[in-house]
């Protein structure tokens, strides 16, 4: 199996992540592969019409993605179920808080491209403005109303913990830390995990 992608996207360290959870990562070759939102990488088009990183090529050529399907796909190639947990109740908190770390991703990775690749003059203050207030009201939402889930190993802890990273990385500015200490201390503690370390973001 291979995982295309650089790893700064936060979607894409959220898939090598999983994999190392999941005891895949000596199975799963990761492959660097730059995107530009403006421009068709020919490799990835072969792959997906989307051609959106990250996206996984299976042994058979079969591209899957995107980064939550490639989670499930790892979970299920490695036959586990404690990342993404049957029992009902569990199950849909943990996709949820997948779900509101990515949509957490989403946000941030559409204002990185607002602020540092649109062309200047062309930024819009309104989305920009509204897309700070999507994004604390997550932060709000995660410290008080997810601890409980955020305490287990999961699909969703794996969300909000890499997505995090990316914005202390891109985004150091928004301070998410502030006010916020238990959202903190989950982020310092999960960033210790192996998959983590492994997959930490250098400076370039
Ligand atoms: N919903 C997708 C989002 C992936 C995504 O936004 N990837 C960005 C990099 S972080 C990308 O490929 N951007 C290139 C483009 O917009 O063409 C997922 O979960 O995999």
């Amino acid at each position: 199996m291979k995982i295309y992608g650089d790893l700064i996207s936060p979607f894409v360290r959220m898939t090598v992540v999983t994999a190392h959870e999941v005891g895949l990562g000596d199975k799963v070759q990761h492959l660097v592969e730059a995107v530009k939102p403006t421009e068709v990488n020919a490799k990835l088009a072969a792959l997906s019409p989307i051609g959106k990183i990250p996206i996984l090529e299976t042994d058979h050529g079969h591209g899957v993605y995107d980064s939550r399907v490639i989670m499930e796909y790892l979970c299920h190639v490695a036959g586990n179920s404690t990342l993404i947990p049957d029992d009902g109740v569990k199950r849909f908190r943990v996709l949820t808080l997948q779900a509101l770390g990515q949509g957490l991703a989403d946000s941030a990775v559409a204002y990185r491209y607002e602020v540092g690749v649109r062309p200047q003059g062309l930024q819009w203050q309104e989305w920009m403005s509204r897309t700070v207030t999507r994004m604390n009201a997550a932060f709000d939402d995660l410290e008080s109303n997810w601890q409980d889930c955020l305490a287990g190993v999961h699909v969703g802890a794996i969300a909000v913990a890499v997505t995090l990273g990316y914005v202390d990385f891109r985004l150091g500015d928004l301070n998410w830390r502030q006010g916020r200490p238990k959202l903190a201390a989950f982020h310092e503690a999960f960033a210790l995990r192996p998959s983590m370390v492994k997959t930490a973001l250098k400076p370039k």
